[in-house]
């Protein structure tokens, strides 16, 4: 090999080394791209806190609707008012994680109470909650909340929800602002023989199979909306794989 060859494959040895890494960098770009072109232009971000600090909700898995997406009014949820009825007000502010969680958004959020005499807890619960669950509550028509989710495997999902209703009331879901299912009926939770009237929000049961829904995967944002009636509260939502495409 001459001197004028050694120096060319020098330089293109180099220039390997060179390139590979840049070759990974614009890889990751646009794996980045698509993840961004595929929010849209979503200005939310994924829950975090002190105490949770897992990012995007992982699928398949449990959805806690309390962990709807940072970012406030008209963009990570919409609240018929500026208030937390629940953090803050109905459960005073005393420094406690359960009673402050998200006191400052307008989304209400209360949590699981078992007592004496029972709130929770009672023997009209069609499925019993766990205790300091908390979830959104004084939900009203034209409310919606809004998650960033990272779907680990596509397929199709059945969706079950722990929940309470006061009435019968209709929910919708939409996967990146597209509507996948606008009207999911919710049946009421309600007990007539159940004289304490503010317990009649706190009949906890689980909808299983509310809906079946087509999932990609990656980054994507899952919309809950509320349709009919409101009186609901949202604990969480199970996200079962059905089948592998
Ligand atoms: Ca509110
Ligand atoms: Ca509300
Ligand atoms: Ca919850």
């Amino acid at each position: 090999m001459g001197v004028t060859h050694k120096l060319m494959k020098s330089i293109l040895d180099c220039k390997k080394v060179f390139f590979a890494p840049l070759t990974f960098c614009a890889i990751l770009v646009q794996t980045s791209c698509n993840q961004n072109n595929f929010l849209g232009d979503y200005k939310g971000t994924p829950f975090t806190d002190e105490v949770y600090k897992e990012g995007p909700q992982k699928i398949p898995g449990r959805l806690q609707c309390e962990y709807y997406d940072l970012g406030g009014e008209k963009v990570a949820y919409h609240d018929i008012d500026s208030i937390n009825s629940g953090s803050g007000r109905l459960n005073k502010a005393d420094g406690s994680y359960l009673h402050e969680f998200r006191s400052k958004e307008a989304v209400d959020i209360s949590y699981t109470k078992f007592q004496d005499p029972p709130i929770d807890n009672s023997p009209y619960n069609f499925v019993d909650p766990i205790a300091n669950d908390l979830y959104i509550g004084w939900t009203e028509p034209g409310e919606w909340i809004k998650y960033t989710i990272d779907v680990k495997e596509k397929g199709s999902y059945n969706l079950s929800l722990m929940y309470t209703a006061n009435k019968n009331a209709k929910i919708g879901l939409a996967i990146n602002d597209k509507m996948v299912n606008p009207s999911i009926e919710i049946p009421s939770t309600y007990v007539a023989k159940d004289t304490i009237g503010f317990r009649q929000w706190h009949h906890w049961n689980y909808l299983k199979n509310m809906t079946k829904i087509d999932l990609e995967t990656g980054l994507q944002t899952f919309t809950v909306h509320t349709v009919a009636t409101g009186n609901m509260n949202y604990n969480y939502i199970d996200f079962q794989l059905s089948k592998i495409e």
